[in-house]
């Protein structure tokens, strides 16, 4: 070639630059500097005009044998880049694939102790015939005390320490529940017995020290029928604390008591054996049989019904089978706590897989 830029020389420094082009970002830039639109080569085709004629055609087919060059130098650079960056991606991205499989958020939650002893009453009451009531937290004084049997000024109204709200211009006021029963008084003044419910749910009292606060669950029973006595009271509670605790026998005490709602009232101790404690009676519940008023304040007739009722703190019987020693800690909202005391999502309750286990 008699004239014209030396193309040896820039093939030799463009191969170079591709040679020592570190990454693909580097062998990028020098890509767009050889042949990009503006680059060296491609610039050269423009110098074509200022050649004589006769040299213009061997220039044109020497300038595409570099492009040609230089275009094969470039990709077999990029595959060797890649495959480095992708053996590099590799051996620092190893998988120890005898690692245990890490918790996904659901697996992380944990069900909160009276909800996992809710969860395993309702499993005990179900199996024994029983259907799951509810009713608003905001009650009615008639409901939550008139209709059971505890008229206005009576003593037992002192004894719930109610939550009341402000009266209304006719003088009536709402409370927060300070116990079930009203779910139960409205089950009985809609349904037709037989019945068979039992009342989960929180209740409140204006009370709080150590072992009272101001909110806490209570889950209440009742069954009515024509014939129900209380050899049925006696029995459902057995099968209810064998169950629960898990355990083929009890000892039960049943000990004369008073509330308005019932007549006769007894409470039930537990022989701590049950959990591991011989010779302590444990209180965990009062019951009866309705009182006839009740019955009658409903709208049932208590010549041809009868039932039995029972309630108990869920709380205090959590505490008891899960060995937690302070009520206060169930309504810290203490993470570590309920890390600690909670259950996982797979630890359903059922009776055919032990309640517990
Ligand atoms: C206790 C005592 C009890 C009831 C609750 C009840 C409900 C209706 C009618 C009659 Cl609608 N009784 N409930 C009966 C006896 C005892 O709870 O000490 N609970 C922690």
């Amino acid at each position: 070639m008699s004239s014209g830029p030396d193309l040896s020389r820039l093939e030799m420094d463009v191969l170079r630059e591709i040679a020592d082009a570190g990454d693909l970002a580097a062998l990028d830039a020098v890509r767009v500097a050889a042949i990009g639109k503006k680059g060296r080569i491609s610039e050269l085709m423009g110098q074509l005009g200022t050649l004589p004629a006769e040299d213009r055609k061997a220039f044109g087919a020497s300038v595409n044998a570099l492009k040609t060059k230089v275009s094969d130098a470039l990709d077999a650079r990029k595959a060797t880049l890649e495959m480095a960056a992708l053996s590099a991606r590799l051996a620092a991205e190893r998988a120890d694939v005898t690692l245990p499989v890490r918790a996904g958020a659901e697996m992380l939650g944990r069900i909160h102790p009276v909800s996992q002893v809710l969860d395993e009453c309702i499993e005990i009451f179900a199996d024994l015939g029983f259907e799951v009531a509810e009713g608003p937290d905001i009650e009615t004084d008639d409901l939550n005390f008139t209709k059971l049997n505890i008229p206005a000024e009576h003593p037992a109204r002192q004894e719930h320490d109610t939550f009341y709200f402000n009266p209304k211009p006719d003088g009536s006021r709402l409370l927060l529940r300070t116990h079930t029963s009203p779910v139960q008084i409205r089950t009985m003044q809609t349904k037709k017995p037989p019945i068979r419910i039992i009342a989960p749910g929180r209740v409140y009292r204006c009370d709080s020290d150590q072992t009272h606060t101001p909110m806490f669950h209570q889950i209440e029973g009742l069954v009515i029928d024509e014939k129900t006595h209380m050899g049925h009271l006696k029995w459902v509670l057995e099968e209810f604390a064998k169950a629960f605790f898990e355990v083929d026998n009890v000892t039960m005490r049943f000990r004369a008591s008073h509330f308005p709602f019932t007549e006769p009232s007894m409470e039930v101790d537990i022989d701590a054996s049950a959990i591991g404690k011989p010779g302590q009676w444990l209180e965990i519940l009062g019951c009866g049989m309705v009182h006839p008023n009740v019955l009658a304040n409903c709208g049932l007739d208590p010549e041809k019904y009868q039932g039995f009722a029972f309630g108990m703190g869920l709380d205090r019987i959590t505490m008891l089978k899960y060995g937690l020693p302070d009520l206060r800690a169930f309504f810290s909202a203490d993470l570590r706590w309920l890390r600690h005391y909670g259950f996982s999502l797979l630890d359903q309750p059922t009776l055919g897989g032990g309640l517990s286990s």
